[in-house]
This record gives C-alpha cells, structure tokens and sequence, in this order.
C-alpha cells in the first residue's frame, strides 16, 4: 500500500472524529492482506494508493450484539468500496457489504456481532478513473441492546440474565433477545415466569439461515420441557405452546451440523389455568384430569411425554383429541395408553391424529384410579392436543324376568301405582294378572 497524506484532508477527517480517543492510521504500514489488517478500536483512518491498492481494518468485539460500520469520504472522485468479514476471515460470505461515492458517510446495516474480530475492507470501485487518493475513516459503531447475550455464556451456571415479559391474560411478546453462535460455542440464558400456571411459546428468528437447535429447560427439575430445531431454509420458527408453572427456566441455544451465526429470539406466554403443567413425564408427576374438564397439552419437544391421572367412580370417558395442531398434518400421530395406576400394567394403546380421536371407555372398567400417557407417534414433530372427562350413560345390564321382578319397588306395590310398574314387565302379563287378582282378593279381605 502505498500511502499519500493530504494535510486538509486529515484536518477535514480530524474535525470530524474530535473526540475519537486513539486513531489508527494506515498510512505507512502494509494493511493489504486480512492478516496484516490494522487493528484500531473504534475508527481508523486511511487512504488508497492506487485504484488497484486495499486496505484491511481489524476490530475485536468483547460481547455479542448488534454493531454498523461507517465510512467518511472526503473524495471528489472515488468511490469506495466498503466490505464487512467476519471472525472466520471468509471473504466469500460477507457479513456487510456497502458502497460510497464521493464525500460523504455511508453506514453499513446494522448486523449482529460474535465475540471475535470483524475486518473492514476498503477498495475503489472506480478503478479506471484516473486515481487520486484521498484520505478515509472507517469507524466500527456497536450498539448496545438489552437482552443481548453476554459471554461467556456456555453453560447454565453463566446463563445470561434475560427479563421474560410476566404472564397475563393475553399473549405478550418479550423484547427480542439475541446472541450469535460461534464456532464450538453454546448460549445459555436464564428467566424466570412468575405466575401460577400459564404457557410458554418461544419465536425463533433465523437471522444467520443456518441449523440451531433451541431448547427450554425447567431449573427445578432440570429437564428440557421442551426443544426444536431450526433449519437453515425458514426465517423463523415458533415452538410449540409449553404448559408450565411458575418458576426459573433456561433456553440453550446450538448450531447443529455445524450451524453458526446471529439470531434472536421472543418469549411469549399467556395466563392459562387449564392447561398441562410440566414436568409430567412420569408417574410421581402426573397432572389430574376430573370429570367434565378438558386440558389443553402438547408434546413440545419429540422426547416430551405427558402423564396424566384420572380417578374414576362416575361412569366417565377419556377422549384425546389432536384435531386442532395447526402444524402437522394427518400423518402425525400421538401414541396414547391407558394404564393401571401404578402404571404395572397397560390395558390399550390407541393413536391420535388430525383425523382420529383417541378414546378410553372407564365406564366399562371397575371404578378406580388409571394412566394416561400420551408420547410421540409416527412422523411426529411437536403438537398441541386437548384431553377431556366426560360423563356417560352406563349401559343397562340385561335382567331376567325374576331380577326384574325383583328390583321393583314392593313397599309402593298397591293396586292405584300398579299399572305403571306393570309397564316393567309387560312380558309377563299373565302372572301379572294373578298377582293382580291375588292382591285384589287380599285388599277386600282386608278392607
Ligand atoms: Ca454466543
Ligand atoms: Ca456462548
Ligand atoms: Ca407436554
Ligand atoms: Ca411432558
């Protein structure tokens, strides 16, 4: 790089950084290549050549989050060419990329920043135009937003704090959080949902396109109650509803197959006291089904399994229904079964889907406790269900004319209520036509 210095060009550039601290300026050195960049913190000055001549900034970046690099030009005639790279000095994926033409200060879009380096290339677009260099500033602008990860951040222990909105009656969305995955790198951030029972959805956008894998996990319990993957073809991706209690939560975000860059994320949740509750995986955890009410469920991560109880003494069916899942079509199935209630034996396995209800007649079992566990079927991803208690009518049990005869109600056995309980056994009506008699000839005998 060879380098020219025009003295009002530096006054004109001074006097519009007065107050940047420590300027670096690559006005001696070789900054051509990505490895011999010069590093500078938050503006650098510098000045082409040639039309063929580069030079390459360096900046590190302590915490991820959002940052836009600027360029001032002084120039009447070039037009620079302004290229943003990344940690992985891959100069075939930019992370920016803008141009300015002549004086004047251009910023990059804002983009999201890794803990690494970040390099700033600067060329002349204008090569055939007779070249005169003029000098240049670059400044490297982070913007500081709350909710952004902070590293490091690998492991619950360093989750980042984030505030999750409080749970109210209509779905709300969180500020958006956000962080950037790096290479081997794994973000772990913590909240906490401080209401009695409610849901919990998380809005996933994919700003890198690339495969992550989100997952939520309970603190107490130290389970993922839920998790998704993402891939690199949608932009973004919402999780199925988790039904949970209030209490402390973790949400891990990894690349998968290698997946890496920047994303963000939106917790949302809503009031709902008739929804599942997890952890409810296992028996000592299950949730309590009654009569006559309905609970709203989901298997929210493919391992999710959902337990549930229900004490039968009214003649009550189960009816799982998995009708209502906007995301899976009728190949997804729920595999639901009916258990004894030290789950020690299983009476029926059934399937749930989009096009089939899955349903358990107690009224035709003893009264008594039973299970019901309702876990991933075939082509499962994650879907919402509902399950329900509801009373039936107990089939009659056939009688034989002498039980028949026998159940009747004898003390009001007397000739003016006669006619109607002989409707009961109008099979009969020879008999009953003795016994009318019979008693007849008692009651004048009596009266
Ligand atoms: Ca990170
Ligand atoms: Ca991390
Ligand atoms: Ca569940
Ligand atoms: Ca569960």
């Amino acid at each position: 790089m060879k380098k020219f210095k025009a003295i009002i060009s530096v006054l004109l550039i001074s006097m519009l950084v007065m107050g940047t601290m420590c300027v670096a300026f690559a006005d001696g050195e070789d900054y051509d290549t990505i490895d011999t960049a010069l590093a500078f913190t938050t503006s650098a000055q510098g000045s082409l050549a040639t039309a063929s001549d580069v030079d390459y900034f360096k900046t590190t970046v302590a915490n991820a989050g959002k940052a836009k690099v600027r360029l001032v030009s002084t120039s009447a005639t070039t037009e620079y060419k302004v290229d943003v790279i990344g940690n992985d000095k891959d100069e075939s994926k930019l992370v920016a990329s803008f141009n300015v033409n002549k004086a004047g200060e251009v910023s990059s879009e804002e983009f999201s920043t890794a803990v690494g380096s970040y390099y700033i290339k600067v060329s002349a677009v204008n090569a055939a135009q007779e070249y005169v260099a003029e000098t240049y500033m670059v400044f490297f602008d982070i913007i500081t937003k709350e909710n952004y990860e902070i590293e490091p951040n690998d492991t619950a222990a360093t989750a980042t704090r984030v505030k999750a909105e409080a749970i109210k009656d209509t779905i709300k969305d969180s500020l958006e959080i956000g962080g950037t995955i790096a290479a081997g790198d794994v973000d772990f951030f913590a909240f906490s949902v401080v209401v009695p029972e409610g849901y919990l959805q998380v809005k996933f956008y994919n700003s890198a396109k690339s495969d992550f894998k989100v997952s939520v996990i309970q603190k107490a319990t130290d389970k993922v109650i839920g998790s998704f993957k993402v891939t690199s073809d949608v932009a973004d991706k919402t999780s199925a509803d988790m039904g949970i209690p209030s209490g402390d939560y973790y949400l891990k975000v990894e690349g998968v197959d290698g997946g890496a860059g920047a994303y963000m994320f939106k917790l949302r949740s809503k009031l709902d006291l008739q929804r599942e509750s997890e952890y409810n995986d296992v028996l000592a955890k299950a949730n309590v089904i009654t009569i006559g009410t309905e609970k709203y469920a989901a298997l929210s991560s493919p391992e999710d399994i959902d337990v549930f109880k229900v004490t039968s003494d009214q003649d009550q069916k189960i009816i799982i229904s998995c009708a209502n899942d906007t995301r899976n079509d009728s190949s997804v199935t729920w595999e639901v079964t009916l258990y004894n209630a030290d789950m020690t034996a299983s009476y029926q396995t059934t399937i749930c889907s989009k096009a089939q209800n899955a349903e358990f007649d107690l009224s035709a079992r003893e009264a008594g406790t039973y299970i019901i566990v309702v876990k991933a079927g075939t082509n499962y991803s994650e879907g919402a269900y509902n399950i329900k208690s509801q009373q039936v009518e107990k089939p009659q049990p056939k009688m034989s004319w002498w039980d028949k005869i026998k159940s009747l109600d004898w003390k009001s056995f007397w000739v003016d209520n006669f006619k109607p309980l002989m409707a009961n056994i109008d099979f009969l009506s020879t008999i009953v036509s003795l016994i009318k008699l019979s008693i007849g000839s008692i009651i004048k005998a009596f009266g």
